[in-house]
């Protein structure tokens, strides 16, 4: 029986021999950022990495193919085409049997991914929990997909249209390792600081393999999450973040927005309101992350061959 998830040549090469290899999402180029800049950040995040010596993996549904390894033709259709899906881990089904083009949430792309046999995957941000969950229970899929798949995801924290403190308490419960790279708070996606702090500091790639290698040794199912602040260059002034963040959550709140709208609905209004302030920081967050996952996928690779790295 043919393989429900198509992988690339050069993926499935990559993993066999051990190179390596960083996934990538979609929905984030689908629903998370505006034409043009959706499709050339897409392209950049994968030039980035081959320069690095790391081989690409943006993954996404094609005509009801989940696949990892997208041509670059692909990842054109899904920036441009108009009725294309937000795919998360529930919808792929769907999706297959329908024959849906769409964009891998960080859930779907997780799942996707690790059958692919790849270990480690950039976003810019993860779904959390939403702010006043507590009476629509809207939380994220990603959380839940961390605590069953044994990934390495960087991400720049959780943007602050989340509850951020009830993201991290679930993320505890769901046993999912929080790492900051370089700081003990968890990042607020435009910020450096969410005002939360995290317990577990990293310092290099290396010793973040080390904690991958250790999860694995355990056989313990679950992600590690690499909290990447944006640099103090790209984050967004205080000021403005403040005032965009509160004219984002009353604008969803007047609109009756609900669902899988909710995270494009306020990103969008961010990026507007925001003057494309926000979508640079988004940019430059994304490519951040997308380099410290390349260095930690080499990292990894050089772990498996009991090589050292120079970075
Ligand atoms: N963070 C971003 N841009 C995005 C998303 C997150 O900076 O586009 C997307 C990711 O694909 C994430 C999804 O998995 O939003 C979460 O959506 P929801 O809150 O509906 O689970
Ligand atoms: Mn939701």
């Amino acid at each position: 029986m043919p393989s429900a998830v198509s992988v690339s040549d050069e993926v499935r090469a990559a993993v066999a021999a051990r190179r390596p290899v960083v996934a990538l999402e979609t929905t984030i180029i689908t629903h998370g950022l505006p034409r043009p800049r959706n499709v050339s950040a897409a392209r950049d995040a994968e030039a980035l990495l081959r320069e690095a010596g790391v081989v690409p993996a943006t993954v996404g549904v094609v005509d009801g193919r989940p696949t990892v390894g997208l041509s670059a033709g692909e990842i054109d259709r899904l920036g441009a085409a108009d009725d294309v899906h937000k795919i998360g881990t529930r919808d792929l089904p769907v999706a297959m049997a329908q024959g849906w083009s769409g964009g891998t949430t960080v859930s779907a792309t997780a799942v996707l991914a690790h059958r692919a046999g790849v270990g480690v995957f950039a976003t810019g941000g993860l779904g959390g929990v939403h702010r006043g969950a507590a009476t629509t229970f809207d939380e994220s899929a990603d959380l839940v997909a961390l605590a069953g798949v044994p990934i390495l995801v960087v991400s720049a924290g959780v943007k602050s249209i989340l509850d951020v403190g009830a993201t991290l308490e679930r993320l505890e419960t769901l046993q999912v390792t929080v790492l900051g790279y370089r700081t003990t708070t968890f990042p607020g996606f435009y910020v450096r600081d969410s005002g939360f702090p995290i317990a577990d500091r990293v310092g290099t790639p290396g010793e973040v393999a080390a904690v991958v290698r250790a999860r694995d040794a355990l056989g313990l199912r679950s992600a590690v999450l690499l909290a990447n602040p944006v640099s103090e260059a790209d984050e967004l002034d205080d000021d403005l973040h403040r005032a965009v963040l509160d004219g984002a959550l009353a604008d969803a709140e007047a609109a009756g927005v609900r669902g899988k709208d909710t995270t494009p609905h306020l990103l969008d209004h961010l990026h507007r309101a925001s003057e494309g302030r926000s979508l640079e920081v988004n940019l430059a967050l994304y490519r951040a992350n997308v380099a410290l996952g390349g260095a930690v996928a080499r990292e990894l690779s050089a772990l498996d061959d009991g090589r050292e790295v120079r970075q």
